[in-house]
C-alpha cells in the first residue's frame, strides 16, 4: 500500500517537476493584451481540471478559452428540453477563477445536432415553425444561463459552401435561408452584452469570403452581428499570409471585427492537397504521409515558427479590427489533427509539444513582441 502510494507520489512529482521546469515565464495573453486576446480551445478533461497539468498551463498562458466540444448541441441538449449543465458550469467556474474570457462554441451547426431537432413526434420532417421554436429555446436557454459570463458566441458555424453559396443543411432545407438571421436575432435578444460571431473554415478563400462578407454586412445593418470568426486551420504553405490579410480587410470593410477562432498549422502532407476542416473529408493512412512520428526535425520546426510569425505579423498589422486569436488546442498530443484528415498520425500543429513544453513556434511569437527579452534569455541577462 505504502509502496504504491510512494510510486504514485513520485510519478506525480516527476510530472509536475517536468511541467514546472518547462513552463515558460512569459504569459502569452499578457504579452499580446494591447493587440488582441490570445485564446485556446480546451477539452472537458481540462476545463473540469481533471487534467491538472494542462489546466495550469492553459491558465498561465491564455486569456480566452473555447470549449472544443462540450457546448455543441448534442452535448448541451441531447434530448429536447434536457440540458446537460455540469460540464459547461465547470468550464465557467474554471474560466472565472483564472480570469479567462470564454468564447462559446457553438449554437447552430449542421453537424452534431441530434435528429430529434429536425423531426416531429412521428419521426417525420419537422415544420419550419417547430424547428425555429427549438432553435429559439436552445439559444435562449443556454445564453440566458450564462448571460454576462460568456464574452462571445459562435452563433452559426460553417453555413457556407466553398463557392459562397449556403450549405444545403437541414437548417436551410427546413427553415430556409433566413435560419442564420433568425439565430442571430434570438441570440441578440437572449444576451445583448455577448459578442455575436459567424464562424467558418476557409474564410479566406475569396469566393467563400465574399459570401460571408455579404451576410456580415446585412446582419451588421440590422445590429445583429459583431464579428466574423475565421477558423484558421492552416497548412504549412497554404494559404498565403496575403490571402489571410485580404480576408481581414474584406471583413473589416463589411463593418465587423475579426476573430481567428481555431488556429493551427498542419505540418503533415495532405495526399489530395485539399484544405478543409470538414470532418467528413477523411483520407486513407499511408506511411509516407506520417513522416514525423519521432518528433519534428529542426528545419521543419523552424519553418513552422516562421509560418506562425508571418501570420501573426498580419494579425498585428490589423490589430485594430482583430478581437482575438485562438489556437485550436493546447498541445500537439491533444490536437484533432492527429486524427484528421487521416487517422493515427503524429502531427505538430500547436505551440506546445507532447510533453507540454513550449516549442520554437511559441518562442517565436514571444520574440515577435519582445525581441529584447528573448535575446537576453539566451545570455541569461535581463534586458
Ligand atoms: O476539435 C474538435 C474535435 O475534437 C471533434 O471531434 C470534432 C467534431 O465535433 O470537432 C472538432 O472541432 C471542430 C470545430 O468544432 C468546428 N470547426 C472545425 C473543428 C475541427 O474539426
Amino acid at each position: 500500500m505504502m509502496k504504491k502510494a510512494l510510486i504514485v507520489l513520485a510519478a506525480a512529482a516527476s510530472v509536475s517537476a517536468l511541467f514546472a521546469a518547462d513552463t515558460p515565464k512569459t504569459n502569452l495573453g499578457k504579452l499580446y493584451e494591447d493587440d488582441f486576446l490570445i485564446g485556446v480551445a480546451l477539452p472537458q478533461q481540462v476545463t473540469s481540471e481533471r487534467d491538472k497539468a494542462r489546466a495550469e498551463l492553459a491558465a498561465s498562458q491564455f486569456n480566452c478559452l473555447t470549449p472544443e466540444n462540450l457546448m455543441k448541441w448534442d452535448g448541451m441538449e441531447p434530448q429536447e428540453g434536457q440540458f446537460n449543465w455540469g460540464p459547461a458550469d465547470d468550464l465557467v467556474k474554471y474560466a472565472q477563477k483564472n480570469k479567462i474570457k470564454i468564447h462559446g462554441h457553438t449554437l447552430i451547426w449542421h453537424s452534431q445536432t441530434p435528429r430529434w431537432v429536425f423531426e416531429d413526434k412521428d419521426g417525420k420532417p419537422a415544420s419550419r415553425d417547430l424547428v425555429l421554436k427549438r432553435m429559439k429555446n436552445h439559444i435562449e436557454t443556454i445564453m440566458k444561463r450564462y448571460k454576462g459570463k460568456i464574452d462571445a458566441w459562435d452563433v452559426v458555424n460553417e453555413a457556407f459552401n466553398e463557392d459562397g453559396t449556403l450549405r444545403n443543411s437541414q437548417w436551410k432545407r427546413i427553415v430556409g435561408d433566413d435560419f442564420i438571421e433568425k439565430a442571430f436575432e434570438f441570440a441578440r435578444a437572449a444576451d445583448p452584452s455577448a459578442k455575436l460571431v459567424y464562424n467558418d473554415y476557409n474564410a479566406d478563400t475569396p469566393s467563400k469570403r465574399d459570401g460571408i462578407a455579404k451576410l456580415a454586412k446585412e446582419l451588421k445593418k440590422k445590429g445583429l452581428i459583431d464579428a466574423v470568426g475565421m477558423q484558421g486551420h492552416y497548412l504549412i504553405d497554404f494559404p498565403s499570409s496575403k490571402q489571410i490579410e485580404e480576408a481581414i480587410k474584406v471583413y473589416a470593410d463589411a463593418g465587423v471585427m475579426v476573430m481567428v477562432t481555431e488556429m493551427d498549422i498542419d505540418v503533415l502532407p495532405r495526399s489530395n492537397g485539399r484544405v478543409t476542416a470538414d470532418i467528413s473529408q477523411t483520407q486513407e493512412y499511408q506511411e509516407k504521409n506520417n513522416p514525423y512520428t519521432k518528433g519534428l526535425p529542426d528545419d521543419v520546426s523552424k519553418k513552422l515558427a516562421d509560418r506562425y510569425v508571418d501570420i501573426f505579423k498580419v494579425f498585428l498589422k490589423h490589430s485594430k479590427v482583430m478581437y482575438s486569436v485562438t489556437v485550436w488546442g493546447l498541445d500537439d498530443g491533444t490536437s484533432w489533427l492527429n486524427g484528421f484528415p487521416v487517422r493515427g498520425r503524429t502531427n505538430h500543429p500547436l505551440l506546445f509539444d507532447r510533453q507540454l513544453k513550449a516549442k520554437p513556434c511559441y518562442d517565436a511569437l514571444v520574440n515577435l513582441k519582445q525581441p529584447n527579452a528573448a535575446r537576453s534569455a539566451k545570455t541569461g541577462k535581463m534586458p
